[in-house]
């Protein structure tokens, strides 16, 4: 474990944090109390360059941590197996009708406790088992919901992966095509985790159409981009839209099903609930209803705007300290870096950033030949320090401090003097200024 030097604590003011809020768990137990004061400080101190992660604001993690917690309400609103939902209700209809008004779309069902939840419900609501199904393969960049053989999808399902090309890193979407007709899949799942391009869910669409098969874009990367307007969405192309609620979006943990057919609508709906899930965790629900409502606010567009800046900037600067950017580029909050020719095994390339005080995950890039637990890349994402108010000049920094780690894996002290660089930096734009535990 690194160890701060002692001028760095003061520095930061870790002594000074006064510890005000959670009185009661601090009394109750302290253990998972002094858990809470590590994780707070870690967040408090590291660049998080994880692209699936955010910075939840604190209303939405003041209506998570509520007496919603204490609530059964299985079944919709209106039509509840358990009596007293009538208040909790408010919340769920609110959280529908944003997520609505958000995404443009007709119906949303806003219970799935999670993205490979709403991924299983749409699967359970429009397949059977032994039929096909096509997505990008995970280590081209999809996701282990759509296919992999250690997740229900690919357990339950026949699967075909369609792939990037291996000189520009791009999906081709006549080989996706061939692919289709080929094999007629009766899903066809868009969207993934570390594609860092434009996805063209119309031309997706069609492919799906020509064999009569269903389209299921899953935006869960995307989210807060397509809700801001700043990336294409794909709820007028997709017979189905699938989320999580906290990446891009900045919700609480949480997923999210949206369709502009109410055939479809009534299928998913049985799906979630009872067919996968049971009550709804109707705590965190009111918190998707907080995040949407952010999101519907003119500076949510703003901030997703930076992202995409923030996101350009970080892997210009990388490719300027001759790092290899997977694509050549990025058109969203996500890109992959190609160690390969530097040598470093992505597992490597994580743990010597974490100790600089920089988080992200390691990642296999398309066409990798290690494990997917030694990689030869990294993913770096934009959103949460962007929620921090960094810009181009602190992506500037924090890239090339990356790139000194990198070519400096071994070397103690290059790594020590960047983590002092990264903990200023985070002194200079807090995650939450007045949440002193
Ligand atoms: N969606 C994954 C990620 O992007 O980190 C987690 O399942």
């Amino acid at each position: 474990m690194f160890k701060y030097p002692q001028d760095i604590e003061i520095l930061i003011g870790i002594r000074g944090i006064e510890r005000k809020k959670m009185k009661n768990l601090k009394r109750n137990d302290s253990e998972i109390y002094s858990m809470f004061v590590k994780e707070l400080k870690r967040q408090r101190e590291t660049i998080e360059l994880i692209a699936s992660e955010n910075i939840a604001s604190q209303a939405i993690m003041e209506a998570q941590g509520s007496c919603l917690t204490n609530k059964y309400a299985e079944g919709y609103p209106g039509k509840r197996y358990y009596g007293g939902c009538e208040v909790v209700d408010i919340a769920e209809a609110v959280a529908v009708e944003r997520a609505k008004k958000l995404f443009n779309s007709r119906f949303a069902n806003v219970q799935p406790h999670s993205g490979a939840q709403a991924n299983f419900a749409v699967q359970l609501a429009l397949l059977d088992p032994g039929d096909t199904i096509m997505g990008l393969s995970l280590s081209h960049g999809g996701h282990l919901t759509h296919g992999s053989p250690y997740n229900v999808s690919g357990k339950w399902f026949k699967i075909i992966s369609y792939t990037v090309e291996e000189k520009t890193c791009y999906i081709n979407y006549e080989k996706m095509e061939e692919l289709a007709l080929k094999h007629k899949p009766k899903l066809i799942i868009s969207g993934g985790s570390a594609y860092s391009r434009i996805w063209d869910w119309e031309r997706i669409s069609k492919i799906a159409k020509k064999i009569n098969a269903y389209h299921m874009a899953d935006i869960a990367h995307y989210a807060g981009l397509v809700a801001a307007g700043v990336y294409p969405s794909s709820v007028d192309y997709a017979d189905i839209t699938t989320t999580t609620t906290h990446k891009t979006l900045r919700g609480p943990r949480g997923g999210l099903i949206l369709t502009n057919n109410e055939e479809f609508a009534k299928k998913i709906n049985s799906a979630v609930f009872p067919g996968g899930q049971g009550g709804p965790l109707m705590h965190v629900i009111a918190a998707k209803a907080v995040a949407f409502g952010e999101a519907l606010k003119p500076e949510f567009r703003e901030y997703q705007k930076q992202v995409l800046i923030n996101a350009k900037k970080l892997a210009e600067t990388l490719e300027k300290g001759n790092l290899k950017i997977v694509s050549g580029g990025t058109d969203s909050h996500v890109f992959l870096v190609d160690l390969r020719p530097l040598g470093v095994k992505g597992k490597d390339a994580q743990e010597a950033l974490e100790k600089a005080g920089i988080t992200l995950n390691k990642n296999e890039i398309p066409y990798d030949i290690e494990k997917p637990t030694i990689t030869s890349g990294i993913r770096i994402g934009s959103p949460a320090v962007t929620t921090r108010k960094m810009k181009e000049t602190e992506m500037v920094k924090i890239a090339e401090a990356i790139v000194k780690v990198l070519k400096n894996i071994d070397n103690k002290n290059v790594i020590s003097d960047i983590r002092l660089d990264m903990l200023k930096l985070c002194n200079e734009f807090p995650i939450y200024k007045d949440l002193k535990y």
